[in-house]
């Protein structure tokens, strides 16, 4: 199977410069102007294969090419069209443009599957606009609320509601998407694993459990000349102890576990203020749930002692709590004997990141297909993966979906 790196690169370059920044990398947030841009190109792009193109009540997008002797039952690939804010151009955008070009070179060399294969541009998976992940995939599985989201707001005080509906699109009826015999998706590996064992295919087994939150801290604003030191209630004071402190631990526990505080916001984040407030956030991940669980209740404590200690209020919404999850035992082996027979150079590995196939695989036989990133860098404009790479990851996919659908 010959995957042009030409066509590669082009795809790559079409499908990330569909952005809502100028700047490098990709900035293409749910229901922006670009992810609205970037979901009807892929329509167009999926209907120029001859697949039937549909979008769900809240903007996933699913291509379809229906299959000769089983149309009924589905064999699908595909990631999230969302990015981080000036992202990489190939994080969720891989698993799409990547699902695209398999497709289309399966329908080239080997004619109709006789399960239809599906291409799923899912709405969103990162969080990066609302503090709600996986809305795409949730939604394809029944599992989102509306009234998880009817109260979120954008940090420019956009409600979640009102950009869903001003993209044209509103709350699903609840329907559970099962027509899927198989989802395999395509992704960066986002870490540096590969590249250190220079192997050029990751075949996902598990993905680590995560925990993310919104922590507020409440002291007292006040005058930066003549507050002495002894009479303040220094927000970011606290949040340096706090950091500091859990960092500490977290690289005490050692791998895999994983400890980021990404976003810090002091209020009124003025020079001469002593900040009166500052919210941050936490993500803390693990491969193992109970060591997760008892580690982020820990620093939960640590923090209240802490700020208890300086006089400061503080406020902790854990706002995301995912499970680690496994991936189907039979489809890793369909993937790694497919890797196997076609001499590819691959390993089998858990992400540390989270992906959409963690949402479908308790529902559907799932399984991962990563390719290496450049010196591990990703949610960053400088992520990349060689374009000989990229080859291989896509025809490791196209030869996985001809074993499940020709
Ligand atoms: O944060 C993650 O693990 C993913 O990139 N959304
Ligand atoms: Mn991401
Ligand atoms: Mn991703």
């Amino acid at each position: 199977m010959n995957i042009e790196v030409a066509e590669v690169r082009q795809t790559l370059e079409w499908l990330s410069s569909i952005s809502d920044e100028t700047g490098p990398g990709t900035t293409r947030l749910l229901y922006s102007p670009s992810w609205l841009t970037a979901q009807k190109a892929l329509k167009e792009k999926f209907e120029s294969l001859g697949m039937e193109c549909r979008f769900d009540a809240v903007g996933n997008l699913f291509g379809t090419l229906v299959g000769s002797e089983s149309p009924e039952r589905k064999i699908a690939t595909g990631s999230h069209v969302d990015t981080v804010v000036r992202g990489g151009k190939l994080d969720g955008q891989l698993g799409i443009f990547g699902g695209y070009l398999a497709v289309k070179h399966l329908l080239e060399t080997c004619g109709r599957p006789k399960k239809s294969l599906e291409i799923i541009s899912m709405a969103e998976e990162e969080g990066s606009r609302f503090p709600y992940v996986f809305w795409g995939s949730k939604n394809i599985f029944g599992l989102a609320r509306p009234e998880d989201v009817t109260h979120l707001k954008d940090g420019q005080g956009v409600g979640f509601v009102d950009a869903m509906r001003g993209c044209g699109f509103d709350f699903g009826d609840g329907k559970v998407k099962d027509d899927l015999d198989a989802f395999i998706e395509l992704h960066i590996e986002q870490g540096n694993f590969l590249e250190e064992e220079n192997v050029t295919v990751g075949v996902v087994n598990s993905i680590v459990g995560q925990k993310r939150y919104n922590i507020t801290l409440r002291g007292e604003a006040n005058h930066a000349g003549t507050t002495l030191m002894r009479y303040r209630k220094d927000t970011v004071e606290c949040l340096s102890r706090i950091v500091v402190h859990c960092l500490d631990k977290a690289k005490a526990a050692g791998d895999p576990l994983v400890l980021t505080f990404g976003k810090v916001v002091p209020k009124p984040n003025t020079v001469n203020v002593v900040p009166g407030e500052t919210l941050f956030t936490m993500d803390c991940r693990h491969t193992d749930a109970a060591f997760l669980q008892a580690f982020t209740a820990e620093l939960e404590a640590d923090m209240k002692a802490i700020a208890a200690k300086a006089g400061i209020d503080i406020e902790i919404d854990n706002w995301m709590n995912e499970k680690p999850v496994s991936m189907d035992a039979n489809v890793v082996s369909i993937i790694e004997r497919v890797c196997r027979a076609r001499q590819l150079n691959y390993k089998v590995m858990h992400s540390g990141a989270g992906h959409d196939s963690q949402i479908f695989a308790p529902r559907v036989p799932t399984g991962m297909i990563f390719v290496p990133s450049i010196k591990g860098i990703s949610h960053n404009p400088a992520e990349d993966t060689k374009l000989e790479d990229l080859c291989e990851g896509i025809k490791a996919l196209a030869y996985t979906l001809h074993e499940l659908a020709y």
